[in-house]
């Protein structure tokens, strides 16, 4: 019956096995995981738009190229997420009317405007530094298809954090200007940053949950602490200044402590009300209809195939 199987299956997770397709597995498990994986997916696609927004205004043709790959990755991750998503029994179309509909969320940082060039080295560095902190943790995840993809995407985000941080410490190597719109850069990117782990685990509705079944194997506080550590001393070695006047080291924790999060900014921001939710989400409704052609093309492509495979 259902209570043994359940048994079963956290039995097998306990034992560090993976979790596969075809395997049974409690449909609240197949529910969170096609909730967490597909929010991924949708970070990834939605993360293209601020970043897009510099590619024709790249300072050298150099940055341009990077920009360019980086970008595209990014859509990749996202495809290869849809896929591990898709595997768990849910379509494409599904997935995209949930985000279409904002029953589906995305990561908040995506929701504020890159204004500067420097803000493409500052969500490089802490956005996608903050995006590797989570995804290094997700390798070890239960569900195989979702592990798998965290490996190969692990490798390309640092790639893309390795880029911000050279960005970053270029501007801090020129003129006053630079460095001060470097500086800009970082004092709107840290908190928003430091808000993409997710409320505090004593507030996070689906954390205990997920660490049972092993989707997470890291609390969102635990995550976030390791992000703020790392960062403290990325920053001390180009000379920019976090923007947090509690942020201290704290010798009996072996950490840095730091100042508390806006949480109020990061509701409003998850619920539809961030400085460009709007504006995210048109822009995929009208590139998504503006591609409908591509989609019916490959459709009528692979029927002509397969009424003559049937002939
Ligand atoms: N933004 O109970 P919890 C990238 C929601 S990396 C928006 O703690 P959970 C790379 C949460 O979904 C970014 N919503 O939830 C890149 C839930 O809402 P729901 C993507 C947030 O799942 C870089 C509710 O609050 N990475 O894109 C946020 O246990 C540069 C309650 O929260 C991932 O998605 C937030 N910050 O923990 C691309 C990693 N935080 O579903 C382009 C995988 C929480 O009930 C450029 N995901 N919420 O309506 C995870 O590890 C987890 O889902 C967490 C949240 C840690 C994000």
């Amino acid at each position: 019956n259902e209570q043994q199987l359940e048994a079963a299956f956290q039995a097998r997770i306990d034992a560090e096995e993976k979790i596969e397709p075809k395997d049974w597995m409690p449909e609240r498990y197949r529910k969170n995981l096609i909730r967490q994986i597909s929010q991924h997916a949708h970070s990834e696609v939605i993360g293209m738009q601020p970043e897009g927004n510099w590619i024709t205004r790249a300072p050298t043709l150099h940055r341009k190229a990077v920009l360019l790959a980086k970008v595209q990755d990014e859509c990749g991750h996202g495809l290869y997420l849809y896929s591990a998503t898709e595997t768990l029994g849910i379509t494409r179309e599904e997935l995209i009317e949930a985000l279409h509909s904002g029953a589906a969320k995305y990561a908040s940082i995506f929701n504020y405007p890159s204004l500067t060039w420097a803000d493409i080295g500052a969500i490089g560095w802490l956005v996608d530094g903050a995006a590797i902190v989570n995804q290094v943790s997700l390798q070890r995840t239960s569900y195989g298809p979702y592990a798998r993809g965290m490996v190969r995407i692990c490798k390309e985000e640092s790639f893309h954090q390795r880029q911000g941080y050279h960005i970053m410490m270029t501007l801090m190597q020129g003129s006053d200007e630079q460095r001060a719109m470097a500086q800009d850069a970082v004092n709107r990117f840290w908190w928003p940053s430091l808000m993409m782990f997710g409320p505090h685990d004593a507030e996070s509705a689906h954390s205990a949950q997920s660490m049972t079944w092993k989707i997470k194997r890291q609390s969102n506080d635990e995550l976030r602490q390791k992000f703020v550590d790392q960062s403290v001393e990325q920053a001390e070695v180009i000379g920019l200044t976090l923007p947090d006047p509690d942020l201290k080291w704290n010798e009996e924790r072996g950490h840095y402590d730091f100042g508390e999060i806006d949480w109020d900014e990061f509701n409003r921001v998850i619920s539809g009300s961030g400085p460009c939710n709007r504006q995210r989400i048109a822009h995929h409704v009208a590139a998504h209809e503006d591609g409908a052609w591509v989609r019916e093309a490959i459709a009528a492509h692979e029927a002509k195939k397969q009424q003559r495979a049937s002939k």
